[in-house]
């Protein structure tokens, strides 16, 4: 088939079959329904080594930990204009003519670029989504040629961005490592080079939207994820294996922090060992 994007389809009246969920899988609660069940964690105070503040802090996110693995941080330090730059440049991006997007289509096994749905192979359903990915850690690593040279400022802005989520992560891994009892900087060696992944996920209007899902339920494969919602809102979490949901509130300027399949791991393992 060849490669396409969502454009023509979001104009359609009824939803293409690729994209429709058996019954079970479909949403079970409204996408702007919200919820205030995941924590709010400031940071403010954070890199204050001995002081009280950062013990407080590192309390609540073991107790986010322990309750969902998913928790939102504001006061995180990573300058507001550099968030809104990245947010424009990323709607600019999906705006652009799908010839221009298809420029770096990553079907076929690529390790970068923009497709609808997922890379992944073999996929039964399709997610309505599209997407931009590709690595932005260890440097050394980098394929700029899967990265967009569109909108202008794209490169520049990812890799700014990428640097100070970088530094943002790594400030929750430490905080993570106290918290297991470990030396600060456990997890970040236990990840070796740091890989980073920038994903950037679309999610055009649906004709049929309670037919099919932006993205399938998952776990993240990695160790943490920090993802920046818009307001409109749309992330679920479950806490009970998929039983219930809660549609996550978006905070503008948070970032939602979600433990992935390593640092669950990770955190059992030193927890209850
Ligand atoms: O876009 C979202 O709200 C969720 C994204 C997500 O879960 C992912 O990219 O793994």
């Amino acid at each position: 088939m060849a490669p396409s994007t969502l454009t023509a389809l979001a104009n359609e009246k009824t939803l293409q079959t690729s994209f429709i969920r058996d019954e079970e899988e479909r949403p079970k609660v409204a996408y702007n329904k919200f919820s205030d069940e995941i924590p709010v964690i400031s940071l403010q105070g954070i890199d204050d080594i001995n002081g009280s503040r950062r013990s407080e802090i590192c309390e609540k996110i073991v107790n986010a930990c322990e309750d969902w693995g998913v928790f939102q941080v504001t006061d995180h330090g990573v300058d507001a204009q550099l968030i809104s730059e990245m947010t424009k440049l990323a709607k600019e991006f999906f705006e652009l003519p799908p010839d221009e997007k298809l420029r770096f289509d990553m079907s076929g096994g690529k390790k970068g670029g923009f497709i609808v749905s997922s890379h992944l192979q073999g996929e039964v359903v399709q997610d309505w989504r599209e997407i931009v990915t590709y690595f932005s850690y260890p440097i050394r690593a980098r394929d700029y040629s899967r990265w967009p040279d569109k909108p202008q400022g794209w490169k520049a802005v990812t890799e700014k961005y990428s640097e100070k989520l970088m530094d943002l992560a790594c400030k929750l891994l430490e905080v993570l490592s106290e918290a297991m009892g470990l030396e600060k900087e456990a997890l970040t060696k236990a990840c070796v080079d740091m890989d980073q992944k920038v994903v950037v996920n679309f999610y055009p209007k649906c004709p049929e939207p309670d037919l099919t899902l932006g993205l399938k339920r998952h776990t993240d494969p990695g160790t943490i994820t920090l993802l920046l919602q818009d307001q409109v809102g749309g992330l679920q979490a479950t806490k009970d294996n998929g039983k219930t949901w809660i549609t996550v509130q978006p905070v503008e300027g948070a970032f939602v922090v979600n433990l992935g399949d390593h640092g669950h791991v990770s955190w059992y393992y030193y927890i209850f060992p």
